[in-house]
């Protein structure tokens, strides 16, 4: 298959890029703003720009964005904006799929629980949240209007490894971010879909099932790493992270990260 990747040099595009190459021998066109060796540098939010790149591709699978809360203005931009504009240049190019990267955080204040089903309603916990939750809506519209075939990841938290009691429940672990990635732009019969993208974690608040169904089966889980990250203490942190699904992002004064 050929698959566009945005957000080609970012922590995840890397990892992913190199899977889809070398693991599954995909023919993968990586794009960033940011130059970096085999990627194509462009400006996504361009739709123009994007056209003859997407050409040719069977899927985009769309990671770039700002990976943290900002202001309202720069979230419509990072998530809105971007996400029209890839959606709108697959139309010209006619690519039938995107894999969009959605979070944890279009949730984020969903209360934490054994099994958060895909079918809660949007609870951003930020505008980071919120760009997220509208993002994942818009490529809905692209569904229903212009027939397009999408799979919206929440991901939970994308590490080597995990470190905090959350990530025990969160971690989506680099070889399941492949094999997460690899089933969505495989799974047959496809229109819409949202799946929450972590690993096989003992500790999961996220029901898991609607993964399986596309053909994701995790097979790392962050328990593996509980011994060490349960030997100190619970702090007063760890108590405030495990409240809702978006953790720390949950708090009214999240720190606001500023646009490249
Ligand atoms: C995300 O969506 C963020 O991009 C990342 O920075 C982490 O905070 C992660 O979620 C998480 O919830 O751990």
């Amino acid at each position: 298959m050929r698959i566009a990747v945005t957000g080609a040099a970012g922590q995840i595009g890397r990892v992913v890029c190199t899977g889809l190459r070398d693991g599954h021998g995909h023919d993968v066109v990586g794009l960033d703003v940011t130059r970096a060796a085999g990627v194509e540098s462009v400006d996504v939010r361009d739709t123009e720009a994007l056209t003859p790149l997407f050409a040719g591709c069977d899927s985009v699978v769309h990671l770039a964005s700002i990976a943290g809360e900002t202001t309202f203005e720069t979230a419509l931009d990072t998530h809105l904006r971007t996400t029209h504009s890839v959606l709108e240049a697959m139309r010209s190019a006619s690519v039938p799929r995107i894999v969009y990267a959605s979070s944890n955080h279009a949730v984020g204040f969903t209360p934490s629980a054994a099994s958060v089903g895909v079918d809660v309603r949007p609870r951003p916990d930020t505008f980071y949240g919120l760009g997220k939750a509208a993002a994942e809506a818009l490529c809905s519209l692209y569904v229903d209007r212009h027939g397009l075939e999408v799979v919206c990841l929440r991901i939970g938290s994308f590490r080597e490894r995990p470190t905090t009691r959350r990530h025990l429940s969160t971690w989506l672990s680099p070889g399941d971010a492949v094999r997460l990635i690899q089933a969505c732009v495989k799974a047959p019969g496809m229109d819409y879909a949202v799946v929450y993208g972590i690993s096989a974690n003992t500790r999961r608040w996220w029901d898991l099932e609607p993964g399986r169904a596309l053909g994701y089966h995790p097979e790392d889980d962050a328990e593996t790493f509980a011994g060490q990250i349960l030997a100190a203490d619970e702090s007063e942190d760890d108590r405030f992270d495990a409240r809702h699904v978006g953790g720390d992002f949950c708090r009214p004064d999240v720190p606001v990260e500023e646009p490249i």
